[in-house]
């Protein structure tokens, strides 16, 4: 359906007539799952909608380190914690490929993290939620992580050839986290009462935030139908929604707690479960800024910017005098 179709910011979609010869050919590669490399001609928004999309993801990656970071000292034994600091190091790993991505689309890093810093990029709101108990590390490790796989699954078949090399790197450890969090959370699931009731309220919390991760439905997503045609998505929001929602509530099911959405019933006819959208007001009201957490997470990011300048300033230094040495050695 979307093979014809190829749609610019401020005209809509243009029709395969309309498409200019260096178009149709980029559209032509897409359509047959050519990889588009860095050094290929491509449309100028394509390359804007990847830097703002593997942008945002790469800034999701670092400031997801957050939450969870916050608990790595008061992880319950020296197994979780030993666990939870790989995992947190793992983000930032992401992190790393996704700017080194970008950067192959003429953005720098330093650029990125700037507009990050000034409110004018994004990252996945999710992150603006607070991790209150040991419960909630569980929680993000399976359901945060079991979202963003379910996404990034779907993303190694990206149209672009650096992001879908470096999703299915991501992916491969993406499943060590979620795994990791559905065994921690199990022990809660099946520990003491207390431990039984931490693990339902950091359930009922964080299932409406997952389901958000995304994004608006496929009627009000701006880009969603331009990046299906660019192939930059293969699956859209409500279709990567639905997907999580079946491979979860046999998750929850299995612990034995409750749904967290009385809405939730498998629909025979359909072959999927019905479930409650998030509340979409609270969504746009977290993008916007206004979420429990984003202040602090932007401080925070913001105050381990301005930490790290020495060692930056450290390893260009020790970079520029090798180089001047290689230089006089030859
Ligand atoms: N949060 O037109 P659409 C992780 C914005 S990685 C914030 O539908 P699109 C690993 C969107 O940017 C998680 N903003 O947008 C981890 C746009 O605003 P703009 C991150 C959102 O791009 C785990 C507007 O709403 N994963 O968790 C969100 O076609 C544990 C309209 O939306 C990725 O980034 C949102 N949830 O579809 C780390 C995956 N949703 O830019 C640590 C790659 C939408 O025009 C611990 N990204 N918006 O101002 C994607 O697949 C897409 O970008 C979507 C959104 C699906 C997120």
């Amino acid at each position: 359906m979307y093979a014809q179709m190829i749609k610019t910011a401020s005209s809509g979609v243009k029709s395969r007539d309309e498409m200019s010869d260096e178009e149709r050919e980029f559209q032509d590669k897409v359509d047959n799952d050519i990889k588009i490399e860095p050094r290929d001609w491509m449309p100028e928004d394509y390359r804007r909608t990847l830097i703002r999309q593997i942008g945002q993801h790469a800034h999701s990656e670092v400031v997801g380190q957050l939450p969870e970071g916050n608990w790595i000292t008061r992880a319950p034994t020296l197994e979780r914690k030993a666990i939870l600091l790989a995992k947190v190091q793992d983000e930032a790993g992401h992190g790393l490929y996704l700017y080194s991505a970008a950067e192959t689309l003429g953005v720098s890093r330093d650029e990125m993290i700037e507009l990050l810093h000034e409110g004018k990029m994004k990252y996945s709101s999710i992150f603006n939620y607070p991790t209150l108990n040991w419960a909630d590390i569980g929680a993000v490790g399976w359901l945060v992580d079991g979202a963003a796989i379910v996404n990034q699954v779907a993303l190694q078949r990206t149209s672009y050839g650096p992001y879908a090399r470096a999703m299915v790197r991501i992916c491969k450890e993406e499943s060590f986290h979620a795994r990791q969090g559905y065994d921690a959370f199990m022990k809660m699931a099946q520990g003491s009462k207390e431990q039984r009731r931490m693990a339902q309220d950091a359930l009922n919390r964080m299932w409406f935030p997952c389901l958000m991760m995304f994004g608006p439905s496929d009627a009000e997503s701006v880009h969603g139908e331009q990046s299906m045609a660019w192939k930059i998505k293969v699956k859209s929001n409500d279709e990567l929604r639905q997907q999580y929602v079946d491979q979860t509530i046999p998750q929850i099911d299995y612990l034995g707690l409750d749904r967290p959405d009385p809405g939730i019933e498998w629909n025979e006819e359909c072959e999927h479960y019905d479930f409650s959208m998030p509340d979409w007001k609270e969504f746009f009201d977290v993008i916007k800024g206004n979420g429990p957490c984003n202040r602090d997470r932007m401080r925070d990011r913001v105050a381990a910017w301005e930490d790290g300048q020495w060692v930056r300033d450290g390893l260009l230094a020790h970079a520029r005098k090798r180089a001047a040495q290689k230089v006089a050695a030859e």
